[in-house]
């Protein structure tokens, strides 16, 4: 058996339905992969493949782990990017460059992807020895199932692919375990959040990736407290529920800001309290009560009174047995917090009604905002946006109760991530509306790959905030990309009537539903006022 058949086989038995990429790469060259039943999907480029593992690490809680694989030189300098992306945001995903021949593997101007990809990945190898390709990706996977998720890299030397193995290929899939947090340091945190008098919960991402959506409801409902998400831990707490804050980034509900800013403790579960402008910024003299399965994130930007270290679900189970044994059933705060919650949410949301329901030409782009939430369905949808002000008009204003239904980033924001995340949730989810939301300056980055949502039958919707602009960066773009899409074989529109927004949308949706990807473009003004009620006061 050569490397490349070897690596196929791992590949299946690890589960992998689909590689990502971009030739070329023995892996879809040969054909072995698809012989092997496993999809290989090739974009435009490969920042879009790589974008696409990404999304369906993330999309799956971890549990389904796909890969990636793309040609030495130009392949893997123009991956780096997006293998950052995912590193940033925590995404798993195993991704597997082609290298130089070995003897110029060190040979300036060649690229290395074992040195540069270090810092961008939790392991990086590369493979050197034919018969090591068993261990090596066993490596590989076991680093990025186990932990904190992230990518991981095995370089393999183009000469080295066609090695044939000395003998047989003997290999066991990897497996995931979780670990388990510290009983005396549950004693210490149930107690700061039982005396807590208005206690926050903050919930990360780790809160998907541990799939313990109903363990952070329980642990809300027998606290009687209310909960904020990460923006990529939006979707983790139903945020129709009367103890829901909504989700915090550089734009964020009014609800969020006003408990945030009375809190006395903040529990954050699952997150990294990363200091970043797509966060929330803790208020000064707060006691922080910080759960992650990552130490490193711990004292890193905020400080912790209280630590506990495990994954999430069995961090919130082991913290809800101890508070409910020292609380009443009924604390008797659950109907002031949800009042207080939709009082403020109430006139927070009227201050952004005029724009929401805006009759302008050009459009408002919150007017859009609003429009898809009236259209869409949230639980058969997955939705998000790009780097840019259209995040910023979408995270506070889209309530979503269905786990991973928003694929919320920030960690890093590479404008054109949003398209890939969307192809790549549509390749899982082909049942549910897959949306992505750009800018004009968005879809320069990554426009091209809607072509691969046409050829690849991925009906996804792309949705296109044109204000011939970055607005935030007073650059002037042009170019009309309805027309584009039509020419890449998908259905595009321009819209400049705000009467037209819905009508366009919901045909959308239908088109999407017949197999037809569409591209609306909305000619929006000039518009960068952001919900900051964090600022105020
Ligand atoms: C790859 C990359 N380069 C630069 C930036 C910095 N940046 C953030 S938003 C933005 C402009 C986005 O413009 P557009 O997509 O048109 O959205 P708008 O804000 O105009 O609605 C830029 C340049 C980035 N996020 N990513
Ligand atoms: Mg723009």
């Amino acid at each position: 058996m050569d490397v490349t058949t070897a690596i196929a086989t791992i590949l299946k038995r690890e589960g992998v339905r689909y590689l990502f990429g971009f030739p070329s790469n023995p892996l879809f060259d040969t054909g072995i992969a698809e012989e092997m039943g496993i999809r290989t999907i090739i974009t435009r480029q490969e920042r879009t493949a790589v974008h696409m593992a990404d999304a369906i690490g993330r999309l799956t809680g971890g549990d389904e782990i796909v890969a990636f694989a793309c040609q030495h030189g130009p392949g893997t300098e123009n991956s780096i990017g997006a293998v950052a992306q995912a590193f940033g945001e925590s995404a798993p995903l195993v991704a597997i460059p082609a290298g130089y021949d070995r003897a110029k593997t060190d040979v300036d101007p060649k690229f290395n992807s074992l040195i540069n990809y270090q810092q961008v990945s939790k392991t990086c190898e590369q493979l050197s020895d034919p018969d090591a390709v068993g261990e090596t990706m066993r490596r590989a996977f076991s680093a990025v199932r186990n932990g904190r998720p992230r990518p991981a890299v095995v370089e393999v030397p183009k000469d080295v692919f066609p090695l044939e193995l000395s003998g047989e290929l003997e290999y066991t899939p990897t497996g995931a375990s979780r670990l388990g947090p510290d009983p005396v340091a549950v004693e210490a945190v149930a107690e700061a959040l039982v005396a807590a008098e208005r206690p926050v919960i903050y919930a990360g991402q780790g809160v998907h990736y541990a799939h313990a959506w109903g363990e952070l409801q329980e642990l809300a409902e027998v606290l009687e407290a209310p909960v904020a998400t990460s923006l990529n831990g939006k979707s983790a707490f139903p945020e129709s529920h009367a103890l829901s804050l909504g989700a915090g980034s550089k734009s964020e509900p009014g609800q969020l800001a006003h408990f945030l800013r009375e809190a006395d403790v903040i529990f954050g579960i699952g997150c990294s309290f990363t200091q970043t402008a797509y966060g929330i910024t803790v208020p000064e003299g707060k006691t922080i009560v910080h759960s992650t399965l990552d130490p490193r994130d711990v004292n890193k930007d905020v400080r912790a009174d209280h630590v506990l270290l495990g994954d999430a679900g069995l961090c919130l189970a082991a913290v809800t047995e101890t508070v409910a044994s020292q609380v009443d059933d009924d604390r008797g705060r659950f109907d002031d917090v949800a009042a207080e919650i939709a009082e403020v949410k109430e006139s927070w949301l009227a201050e952004w009604m005029p724009r929401l329901t805006s009759e302008d030409a050009p459009i408002s782009p919150y007017r859009v905002i609003h429009e898809l939430t009236e259209v869409l369905e949230p639980a058969e949808t997955i939705i998000t946006a790009d780097a840019g002000n259209p995040r910023d008009f979408l995270a506070p204003f889209y309530e979503t109760d269905e786990p991973l239904s928003y694929i919320g980033w920030g960690k890093t924001t590479q404008l054109g991530y949003g398209l890939g995340l969307a192809l790549g949730a549509k390749v899982l989810h082909p049942e549910k509306v897959c949306i992505n939301i750009m800018g004009d300056g968005a879809i320069g980055m990554t426009g091209l790959d809607f072509e691969t949502a046409v050829r690849e039958d991925l009906p996804i919707i792309t949705i296109c905030l044109i204000n011939d602009e970055m607005a935030s960066y007073d650059t002037p773009f042009g170019g009309n990309f309805s027309t584009v899409a039509e020419g890449l074989g998908g259905h595009g529109e321009r819209i400049a009537d705000p009467a037209e927004i819905r009508p366009a949308l919901e045909r959308a949706v239908q088109l999407t539903r017949d197999g037809t990807p569409v591209l609306l473009e909305f000619m929006t003004e000039k518009e960068t006022e952001l919900s900051r009620p964090d600022l105020d006061g």
